[in-house]
């Protein structure tokens, strides 16, 4: 049976809520919240990792209580705490949670009264006027409750590029193996590499339609057949997540690829091309007449309209099909193009391994250089270091480095600016490092103006060389600060000083609008994974997605530089 990391984040979800409406210790419910971010967030598979026997204590939030109970879940699907809370509460019941205006106690109380466990359950009990008659609640709280889970039932649910991403490789394996398939490859917002995907598209050439749809829907990870048919189905997943598949001829695999990539936007303009040229463009090939003339690969539906090759990142209908008509699309930066890396923690702040392993696990991603940036005093909850711990610190990267072949480990911090935008630490250390990563890391609630003077005050600092996740937003927990980007990529530009792409799936700041501003003002991006242990390094996949999707090329990108480029670049 395979376990998706989001699985296992689904089970202590699950164990979060159903703790919380029993009304237990907040700090046991965190801990299994945080736990499940972590590990649905993460890019290597726990199950894959339970099963090479890694400790997972390496994974941040995760202590050996946790490990444990992961471990369970990887061999069982399932563990003994979420089967003996399921006992006392039905298992969905925690969605309610997600209803505006409804904590835990109102949550018991509905269960409790009328037995409402489900959204749908308690929408209906609302438009019936149940609810207004259970003690304590009335007509108003009624109303609102109604409202609130309306609103709820009508919201799309998106999922991070990550959980979109395992559940993938899982499926698209799982078919290749089994079915008589030709090609298979996802298609949609997940090969665009949007930071959030609705729904999976996944299309197939196939001769035997039948066969696949029919393998399909009897993946182990599908809870419901919404729809089923001999060349398309739909299912949903244990995890909510649906995939929409769709079974092509080879010699239309190219257009259904194409027109199932998307996004609407580019399908749109690309078509109004075509009929320009009077020809017929569907998702099984482009036609003059009846005459197919293209269909098989993308490159020749492209071709065929007179264009070459557009990447999937780029057809947001943002004038890539104009930049391919006139010869300027950009050269996308690629993984490979990465020399570095320039923001990672250790064990000495909030990291989970140590400075050796995470030097030696960034070599082994190809890296030629680490940046060591962990977290600065002010920033207690992740144990950050002041100037004496830093000093410490640069005297043990010297000693690595004289023992390490084949990576060079920089000397950094990622330094706290304080709410009047001076930094955490002095000059005096800061000179003594490489260079210093500024991160807003509080005071999120500032206006617009004040938050935008802090963070240029921080920059005009001469040894900060990158401003850390510029908007600081959290996918699906925080918003970005308000903040005039604007100004602050025309400040970076003064000052030399480089914005990150933090490639953290629940970060991936900045996002792709902004990384377009940056190239367009000249500005370098740099692409870092933040890793907090050796298992984030694969975290840069997300953050090069995010790049392309921003039309940067490898010379907008700081990090694709060679070490001694980069520190010619850093003595202006
Ligand atoms: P998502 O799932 O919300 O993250 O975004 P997409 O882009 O994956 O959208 P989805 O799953 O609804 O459809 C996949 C692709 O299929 C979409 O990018 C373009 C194509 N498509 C879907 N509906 C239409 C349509 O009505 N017209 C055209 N031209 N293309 C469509
Ligand atoms: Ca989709
Ligand atoms: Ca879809
Ligand atoms: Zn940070």
């Amino acid at each position: 049976m395979h376990i998706h990391n989001a699985d296992v984040a689904a089970v202590f979800t699950e164990i979060a809520d159903l703790l919380e409406i029993e009304n237990q210790n907040p700090f046991r419910i965190r801990a299994y919240r945080n736990a499940a971010r972590t590990v649905e967030m993460l890019a290597p598979s726990v199950q894959t990792l339970v099963e090479e026997g890694r400790d997972l204590s390496e994974l941040p939030g995760i202590g050996a209580d946790l490990a444990g109970r992961i471990t369970e879940i990887v061999h069982g699907g399932t563990c003994e705490l979420r089967e003996q809370l399921r006992r006392e509460l039905p298992p969905g019941i925690g969605s309610l949670l997600r209803v505006p205006g409804l904590g835990p106690k109102r949550v018991k109380l509905l269960f409790d009264e009328r037995g409402i466990h489900t959204p749908e359950q308690l929408l209906r009990a609302a438009q019936e006027g149940q609810l207004q008659t259970i003690r304590g609640l009335g007509e108003k709280a009624e109303q609102r409750i109604l409202e609130a889970v309306q609103a709820q039932l009508s919201k799309e649910r998106r999922f991070s590029i990550a959980v979109a991403g395992q559940v993938v490789e899982a499926l698209v394996a799982y078919l290749r193996q089994l079915a008589p398939v030709a090609r298979v490859e996802p298609a949609g917002s997940y090969r665009r590499m949007r930071e959030t995907v609705g729904d999976l598209d996944i299309v197939v050439a196939s001769a035997d339609g039948p066969a696949v749809t029919g393998h399909f829907i009897r993946y182990d990870a599908v809870a419901r057949v919404l729809s089923h048919g001999p060349t398309r189905a739909s299912v949903e997943l244990h995890n909510g997540m649906q995939v929409d598949l769709r079974v092509v001829e080879e010699a239309s695999f190219g257009a259904a690829l194409n027109y199932f990539t998307g996004s609407k936007a580019h399908n749109i303009e690309l078509r109004k091309l075509a009929l320009k040229r009077g020809l017929k463009l569907n998702e099984y090939g482009m036609f003059a007449g009846e005459q197919p003339l293209a269909g098989e690969t993308e490159e020749a539906v492209f071709a065929a309209l007179g264009l070459p090759f557009i990447a999937p990142e780029l057809r947001e209908n943002r004038g890539e099909i104009e930049a391919a008509r006139d010869g300027r699309l950009p050269h996308l930066v690629t993984l490979h193009d990465l020399k570095g890396d320039l923001h990672a923690h250790t064990t000495a702040s909030d990291g989970r391994s140590s400075l050796r392993d995470m030097a030696q696990e960034a070599r082994s991603h190809g890296m030629t250089y680490l940046g060591i940036t962990d977290h600065s005093q002010q920033l207690t909850v992740a144990s950050g270091l002041d100037a004496e711990r830093l000093a410490q610190q640069i005297d043990e990267i010297d000693q690595l480095n004289a023992e390490l072949d084949g990576i060079t480990v920089l000397k950094g911090t990622e330094v706290d600016i304080r709410q009047d935008g001076t930094l955490d630490l002095p000059d005096s250390i800061l000179q003594r490092l490489d260079y210093a990563i500024a991160s807003v890391h509080t005071r999120f609630g500032l206006g617009s103006e004040a938050q935008t003077a802090r963070i240029m005050r921080a920059m005009d600092n001469r040894y900060v060389r990158i401003l850390g996740h510029p908007s600081g937003r959290l996918l699906f927990e925080r918003e970005p600060y308000p903040v005039d980007m604007g100004r602050i990529i025309r400040h970076a530009k003064e000052c030399g000083c480089a914005l990150e792409l933090d490639s953290q799936p629940g970060r991936l700041d900045l996002n792709d609008i902004y990384c377009m501003m940056a190239k367009d003002e000249g500005v370098l991006v740099s692409i870092d994974s933040d890793a907090h242990s050796v298992l984030d390094f694969d975290n840069l996949r997300w953050g090069i997605g995010q790049a392309r999707r921003g039309w940067l090329e490898k010379k907008n990108v700081l990090n694709t530089k060679t070490l001694a480029q980069l520190k010619a670049h850093w003595k202006h």
